[in-house]
């Protein structure tokens, strides 16, 4: 691997050159969100792109480290934000850097009973530390972009997510984001 400069746009939260480029849309995330009425109707009216994810891509090896921009759109299922899938490393004890670029979102993390939620906006510098589930929103009415740093080799487990679910969500309440109970216990306000 040959050292190389990118342009990150910090407005836009855009790289360039990427090799590569994922677009998520609402139907890749079939039983993520907590109404699955107002999921299907979207998925079925224009099945709007959730995010984006741009990447350098380097070798999977420990030691390199993989830079990467996501941009999740504005948007709600429901009245929840939209958000990324969300996932483990596959090696687990690999943690990852975050760097908020433009726009407001939150990072919900979880492990092992545990939660976080960390607000993040421009220039809000956010850690995951190894062995943390984590996923991210759009709180705001602007494209909420971050950088993501992360070693070569963690991989990405989304299956354990598919099948537990994330214990936390974010909805859109009168006073703004609210952090919730995915599984039933009382709503409490993130302010
Ligand atoms: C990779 C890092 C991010 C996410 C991206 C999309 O380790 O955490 O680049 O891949 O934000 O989220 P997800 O959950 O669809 O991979
Ligand atoms: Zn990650």
């Amino acid at each position: 691997m040959e050292p190389f400069a990118l342009a990150l746009d910090l407005v836009t939260g855009r790289l360039a050159p990427h090799t590569s480029r994922t677009v998520r849309r609402i139907s890749e995330m079939s039983g993520m969100y907590a109404d699955a009425d107002a999921h299907e109707q979207l998925a079925g009216t224009g099945d709007p792109v959730v995010y984006e994810v741009l990447q350098y891509d380097v070798p999977f090896d420990n030691g390199q480290l993989v830079c990467c921009t996501t941009v999740i759109y504005a948007g709600l299922v429901g009245e929840e934000y939209f958000m990324t899938k969300g996932h483990f490393h596959e090696k687990r004890s690999t943690g990852e850097v975050y760097l908020g670029i433009s726009g407001h979102g939150y990072l919900l993390m979880f492990v092992d009973g545990r939660t976080a939620e960390l607000e993040m906006g421009p220039g809000t510098l956010a850690y995951v530390p190894p062995y943390w589930a984590h996923r991210t929103l759009n709180v705001g009415d602007e494209p909420f972009s971050f950088l993501a740093v992360y070693p070569g080799d963690a991989g990405h487990d989304y299956r354990t997510i598919e099948r537990t679910g994330f214990p936390r969500r974010v909805i859109r309440a009168a006073s703004g984001p609210i952090v919730v109970s995915a599984f039933g216990e009382t709503p409490r306000s993130i302010g």
